[in-house]
This record gives structure tokens, C-alpha cells and sequence, in this order.
């Protein structure tokens, strides 16, 4: 009936594809997992190589600790090295990540799902929730806004040591 409201209802992420326990979880679900935050920076557009905006300090989940409560690293397989993620937006847009990097880089500490900046909760307004990754270089392009869900793909068909 009343279709205006729906910004305002909690949105939700998915953690799906190759894991053991598809997740589905709400702001408050990300909440329950220890935050982690990343330091401000500017945002460029890497296409256009467009000044954003600065943004403050974001705060959130690390979304190696959302796969890992997925279970991507599953018994019995060694499938995770050769894993992606693709992380997927409320307008289609998309990003990729790899198991590598996430979990065996310095870069993962800094990917987060966050649901504050500044100290300030964030609205779907504002990206809600936004997966960023704090180490890029060029930060806009992992700086996505609303977030619905990570995908695990397992590429190829190595042999499993
Ligand atoms: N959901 C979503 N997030 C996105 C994008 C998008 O198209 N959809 N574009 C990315 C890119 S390439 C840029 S440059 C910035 C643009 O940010 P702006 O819309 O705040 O200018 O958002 C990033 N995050
Ligand atoms: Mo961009």
C-alpha cells in the first residue's frame, strides 16, 4: 500500500553462493559481530579520476568475519584459494574481491560493511550499508552503496592438496 516508507525499513545483506550457511542478516545482525573501522579518506572516481568528497572514519563488520560465520572454507576442500567474492548492489552495480586478498593480504583488515561514519549511524540514504575497502588505491570503485549481497564463486578446477 504505502510504498514511501521503504527507505526507512532495515535493509539486508545476503552472504550466499559457495559457502556452507547461506546468511541472511539486518543492521542489527552486522551489529552483533565485533566492529572494525578504517581511516578517512578521500573519495576519487577511478574512471574519470572525479574528486568525490572526504569521508570520516567508517565503521562496521570486516567481511572476511561475515564469510568466515558463512563458512566459505569448507571441510574436506581446498576450493577457498581459488574463491572470489562478488559483491553486489541494490542498482546492479557490482565489485569483486578474491579469497587472497581478503584473507591473506593486508588489504582484508580494511574491507568492511559499514553502518556509521563518523560516529553517526547511517541512513540507505546515505548507502546503507556501505562495502568499502579502506587500502585501495582509488577508493570509489570498492566504495559501494548499498550492499545486498556477497556471492562466493569457486573458479576453475584445480586439483585439492
Ligand atoms: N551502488 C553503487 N555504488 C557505487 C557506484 C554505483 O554505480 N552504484 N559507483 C561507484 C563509483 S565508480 C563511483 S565514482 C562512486 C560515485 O559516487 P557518487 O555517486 O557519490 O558520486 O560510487 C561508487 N559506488
Ligand atoms: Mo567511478
Amino acid at each position: 500500500m504505502n510504498h514511501a516508507h521503504s527507505l526507512s525499513l532495515s535493509p539486508v545483506v545476503q552472504i550466499g553462493g559457495a559457502v556452507e550457511r547461506p546468511l541472511v542478516l539486518d543492521v542489527a545482525a552486522l551489529r552483533e559481530f565485533a566492529s572494525a573501522s578504517i581511516a578517512p579518506f578521500d573519495l576519487v572516481c577511478f574512471s574519470t579520476g572525479r574528486y568525490i568528497r572526504p569521508v570520516e572514519r567508517y565503521q562496521g563488520v570486516q567481511l572476511r568475519v561475515l564469510l568466515d560465520a558463512a563458512g566459505v572454507r569448507r571441510p574436506g576442500s581446498t576450493d577457498f584459494k581459488r574463491t572470489v567474492f562478488l559483491a553486489h548492489a541494490h542498482d546492479g552495480y557490482a565489485v569483486t574481491f578474491s579469497w587472497h586478498e581478503l584473507f591473506n593480504t593486508p588489504v582484508g583488515e580494511q574491507v568492511i560493511v559499514a553502518y556509521a561514519c563518523a560516529d553517526r549511524e547511517l541512513g540507505v540514504e546515505d548507502g546503507l550499508p556501505v562495502l568499502v575497502s579502506g587500502a585501495d588505491t582509488v577508493h570509489a570503485p570498492r566504495h559501494l552503496k548499498r550492499l545486498v549481497r556477497v556471492d562466493a564463486h569457486v573458479l576453475g578446477s584445480g586439483h585439492s592438496p
